[in-house]
């Protein structure tokens, strides 16, 4: 009980979304613990097993099962409850310990978000305004995909019912200067934060690539310190294929944290252990809806728990 009261909000609007992913690794667990067995090798590999095909990957399937070994023979556990706690508390200690608060330093602060085409970038930057807004800060938006009219047209419709600005050159013109000029607009107008929408690309397209760099330099040319947040917007339907392409954005844009969206349709739990550890990068919100209130932070323990629900 007391569990289910510590979940967020999110995990609640999720019934049979998170849940059935909760319910493929939870549920197995649990009837794999429950034969009765105790704590043998044969369940280990099985546990292993399970966690392998929940998306967790090698290393981590490997860690938790070699953490949840250790806890069992240390504190002789035999049944499965007390083996589903010691697994438990070995996915809640791989993701703790990491900072995961948006940087709000600097005047005005500047959060650039990034990643491949469709990830969910521009949603996410109306989803953060519409925060950013009920938080009573009004934030400026650089309309930095210039790749495509409709690109500007978008964020437009989706950025401006929150009350926030929108900063736009024409379609074509050079990302960077538009970042240029919405820093200048937002020190004009006393605008605390810069949310910069860039085009989706490739990882494997160089002159894009080295397009999103030089926005990264005019920041920092005019704004030292900053981008306080360089996110990184990973698909979370695309799982863990999408590592090596987010590594190279990674160093691109020097992330500062990663932004899981479609969090709702995903069906691979274990995603986020891989993501964090193969990227040395924290998930720092989740988007878990097309709404504009359907982002939110990102809570280790509730999404332990969803995993592990029955
Ligand atoms: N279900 C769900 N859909 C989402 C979420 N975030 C974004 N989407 C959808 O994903 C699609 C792409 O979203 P965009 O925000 O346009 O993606 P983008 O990264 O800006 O795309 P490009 O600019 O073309 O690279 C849209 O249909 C969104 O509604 C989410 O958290 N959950
Ligand atoms: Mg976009």
């Amino acid at each position: 009980m007391a569990d289910a009261l510590a979940r967020p909000r999110w995990w609640r609007r999720l019934p049979g979304r998170l849940d059935r992913v909760g319910s493929g690794l939870g549920h197995q667990l649990r009837s794999r613990l429950s034969l009765g067995r105790g704590a043998g090798e044969e369940v280990y590999e099985e546990v292993f097993e399970l966690l392998l095909a929940s998306d967790c990957g090698v290393a981590i399937s490997e860690d938790l099962v070699a953490g949840m070994r250790q806890r069992a023979t240390r504190e002789r556990l035999r049944d499965s409850s007390q083996l589903l706690t010691a697994l438990r508390e070995e996915m809640e200690s791989q993701l703790a310990g990491r900072d995961r608060e948006l940087g709000l330093a600097g005047a005005p602060c500047v959060w650039l978000v990034a990643g491949v085409n469709g990830s969910g970038k521009t949603t996410t930057i109306a989803k953060l305004a519409w925060r950013l807004r009920a938080q009573g800060v009004t934030p400026l938006v650089a309309a930095a995909d210039t790749f495509r009219a409709a690109a500007i047209d978008q964020l437009r419709r989706m950025v401006e019912p929150t009350g926030a600005e929108v900063v736009a050159h024409q379609p074509g013109a050079d990302p960077a200067a538009v970042v240029f000029d919405a820093i200048a607009a937002a020190r004009a107008r006393g605008r605390e934060v810069v949310l910069v929408d860039t085009a989706g690309r490739l990882h494997t397209k160089d002159n894009l690539m080295q397009e999103l760099g030089k926005i990264r330099r005019v920041v920092a040319g005019q704004l030292p310190g900053q981008p306080a947040e360089s996110l990184l917007v990973l698909d979370a339907y695309v799982g863990a294929n999408a590592i090596a392409q987010a590594r190279s954005f990674g160093e691109v844009i020097g992330a500062t944290g990663l932004v899981l969206s479609k969090l709702d349709g995903s069906a691979r739990g274990g995603y986020v252990f891989q993501v964090e550890r193969e990227l040395r990068l924290p998930v720092k919100l989740v988007g878990v809806g097309e709404g504009i209130g359907d982002l939110e932070d990102f809570d280790p323990k509730a999404y332990v728990e969803s995993l592990l629900a029955d």
